[in-house]
Order: C-alpha cells, then structure tokens, then sequence
C-alpha cells in the first residue's frame, strides 16, 4: 500500500511537472523536412559573441520534454575557410574556440521541437536564442533553442556520423563509405547501404568514375584521363556528430610530369547524405585545343549491385540492373534530369547534381547494364548499372568551374520519397532567430 501512495505522489507530480510544462508550450512543431541540415551563422547568433565553444549547447522540445538534441560547431578563421585538423592532428586554419560572427551551428532538421515559452528553458544559463526554420513550401514550422551557459557543457547526446581517419572511411547511419587511405585517389570505392535499424548491404560499388577524352586539333592524337590520374591528397578532416568534413587537394595528371592547378575542396558526410563538390581549373578554352571533348561520369556498380533497379526524372519506369542491357534499357530517355536512384532490397540511393552556370555544355544520362563491357581501369571488369552523365565539354570555357554531387539515403524508397530531399536545395529552409 505504502509503495502504491509513493507512487501516486510521483505519478501527481509528474503529472504537475508535466503540466507545468506545457503551459510553457507555446506552439506545436509542424514541419516534416528531416534531413536538411541547418546551418545557423554567427552573425545571427550575436548574444551568443565570445562565448566558449564549450559553454553552447542546443536544445529541442519534443513529446513533452526539453532535451538537448545533436548539434556542432564549425567554426571559421579570418578568411571564413572551416577550421579542421591535418592528418597528423595539427590545427589547420585554426579559430580562438569562441563563438564569432562567422562560426556556423549544424543540426539536422529532423532534431527540430516545439516551441516553447522562455521559463521552460533550464535554468543557469546566461543567453538564449530561439531558432525558427520555416518550409518555404508548406510554411510549416520547427524551433530549436541555442543556449549559453557560464560553465562547460557536458558532450551532446548522439552522433549521426563518424570518420575513421586511418580507413579514411565514414559510417553514417544511413550508409558507409570508403576510400582508398594512402593511395591518393578522389574517388570513393566502397558504399554500403543501410536503413536505421542498421541492415547493412554488402558493398555495392566497384567505383566512382570520372574520365575525361579529348581530340586534339592539328594532330591524330586523343587524350583520355580518367579517375586515376587525378591525385587527391587528404589535407584535413573534421569528425564532428552532424556532418564529418574531409578537406582534399585534388589536380589531375595531364602530361610530360605536368599537373593540373591543384584546387581545394571540403566533402560533407551527414546522417544520410553526402555533399561532394569538384572544383576544375581551366586555363584555358576547351575548344582552343581540342575538336572534341567528353567528360564521362558516374558510378559503376558490382554484382552486389544486382537486383536493384535505376530510374530518374525522365524515367520514371525503372529498369533492372542484372548486367544485361535490356530493350527498355537501350530505349531510356537520356536528356538531362533532375535526379536519378538505385533503389532495392540492398537499400536506395538518390542522386542529383549541381552545376556551376560557368559550365556551358551539352549533357546526357550515360547508363550501361552490360557485365561484359570493358572500360579499365575498374576494380571489376563489367558495367552494372552504371550510371551518371556524358558531357560535351568542348563549349567548356577558362576559369573555375565547381559542380557539387549529393547521394541521398532514403529508407525504403518508394516514388516520391525523392521530394522532401529535392527540397534541400530547391525550397531551402528558411532560418530566423530571435534572442530571449
Ligand atoms: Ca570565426
Ligand atoms: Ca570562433
Ligand atoms: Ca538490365
Ligand atoms: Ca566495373
């Protein structure tokens, strides 16, 4: 009996906390969007100025309670460049571990709450700023609250990614992913997928290919360069818990021991998407030197691989991947399109690429089914599914020129499931704050 008393105390005054509570809720949470990260700049963030980094922590209110949720800080140097470590654990690009106009908070949208009134915010801290992100399309609304204490936070809870700097390897929850550590190559060779209750796939990759072919003018010659000569030096990473950070150097072999202009480049892993941006220094026209020119580019799948079927924007039927080019296959629509996806009992995949303006030139989908092709350099000879983009790159002119491929990892993909992480980047979050 007596226990049973105790427990009606709790149970009431759980009750009134809880009450308590949610008199200081002020507004349900409505906005679906999951996996767009926030980025929130210092310069919105000005209460929070000089606070040390280990002072801020960010806090959600979800089901009822109020939680801090997983969030990190990059911070940026004077020349707004993100500060990592080099791979012997040198400070590269260093900032003062103080937050500043130019430092950016991450968190992923799916962390986003409630919003609540300023007293269900914890006590002892010394500022507070609410964040409010909007979905331009539906004007739904999430809130998360940064807040500044006078003494260090313990570490947040969770991370969505980890990076394994000796592997050069990176687990998500959503995926793997793998390069080849010390062999100075740019592509990934090693993709594995999985859904949150973590069911992985084998790996389903034989490379990421990038070749580029070119017919010079005055002379019979063609110049083929593929992924293999273009060298990729690991300079810096960063292993935080919403996006790891591997900053690399890349240039590309031409000829007689010349290289390319060397270009920087920052690749971001997060929960279940990657940003994966290529910079190409041209010092020169295209067509000043060549009468032709194709770059080719994509990922080649193994047998792992098959069983999945392909599909895109232009292509909405999706075709099999069994190493055999169908009639349906051969009859795809090649113009250019929004997104592609490999979807399967393996897991899926969405991709979509960014372009530069500056990139002027022609381009089609390039997909072969085909295990009896022959296109070295590959680890495994065959084509399964490969699939990605043909370019005429002859109108291509001098300059620098980027263009950024995102790889998405629904779970368990249907049609449509494509939308919300179109969205990232065609009807971006919109991010407001406001000091408490
Ligand atoms: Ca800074
Ligand atoms: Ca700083
Ligand atoms: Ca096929
Ligand atoms: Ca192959």
């Amino acid at each position: 009996m007596k226990e049973n008393q105790i427990g009606r105390g709790m149970a009431i005054a759980a009750i009134l906390a809880a009450m308590a509570a949610v008199s200081a809720w002020a507004e349900q949470k409505t906005i679906a969007r999951q996996s767009d990260p926030v980025v929130v700049t210092g310069e919105t963030l000005k209460t929070l100025r000089t606070t040390p980094l280990s002072q801020i922590a960010l806090y959600s209110a979800r089901g009822g309670t109020f939680s801090r949720v997983p969030s990190q800080i990059d911070e940026r140097d004077g020349d707004g460049v993100i500060a990592v470590e080099t791979p012997d654990g040198t400070p590269l690009h260093p900032d003062d571990n103080r937050w500043d106009d130019n430092d950016d908070l991450v968190f992923m949208a799916r962390d986003l709450g409630d919003r609540v009134e300023r007293d269900a915010l914890p006590g002892g801290h010394a500022a507070a700023v609410e964040i409010e992100c909007t979905d331009p399309v539906s004007g739904a609304k999430g809130w998360a609250y940064c807040l500044a204490f006078r003494d260090r936070v313990r570490d947040g809870p969770g991370r969505y990614v980890n990076y394994d700097l000796a592997k050069d390897y990176v687990t998500a929850d959503c995926y793997e992913l793998g390069y080849t550590p010390g062999q100075m190559k740019s592509y990934f060779s090693t993709l594995i997928l999985k859904d949150n209750d973590g069911v992985h796939s084998a790996n389903i990759l034989d490379r990421y290919k990038f070749r580029v072919r070119m017919n010079l003018f005055f002379s019979l010659i063609t110049i083929s360069r593929n992924e293999d000569d273009m060298r990729s030096v690991l300079v810096g990473y960063k292993d935080g818990p919403i996006r790891a950070i591997r900053r690399c150097t890349n240039s590309m072999y031409l000829k007689f021991g010349i290289r390319s202009p060397s270009s920087v480049v920052d690749n971001y892993y997060y929960r279940d998407s990657i940003e994966w941006p290529t910079l190409i220094k041209l010092p020169f026209n295209v067509s000043t030197i060549a009468s032709e020119a194709f770059l080719v580019t994509g990922c080649d799948w193994n047998p792992q691989a098959e069983g999945m079927r392909f599909l895109n924007s232009c292509n909405t039927t999706p075709v099999l991947v069994d190493g055999v080019m169908s009639e349906e296959e051969k009859r795809l629509d090649k113009q250019p399109y929004l997104w592609s996806a490999i979807v399967g009992s393996q897991g899926s995949l969405i991709a979509r690429l960014w372009l530069s303006p500056s990139l002027v030139m022609g381009k089609e989908l390039l997909y072969i089914d085909d295990k009896n092709a022959k296109d070295p350099p590959e680890d495994l000879a065959g084509h399964w599914g490969y699939n990605g983009w043909t370019f005429n790159i002859t109108t291509v002119t001098s300059g620098t020129h980027r263009f950024i491929s995102y790889f998405y990892f629904p779970k368990n993909y249907a049609p449509g499931d494509e939308k919300p992480y179109l969205d990232i980047l065609d009807h971006p979050l919109r991010v407001s704050t406001r000091a408490l």
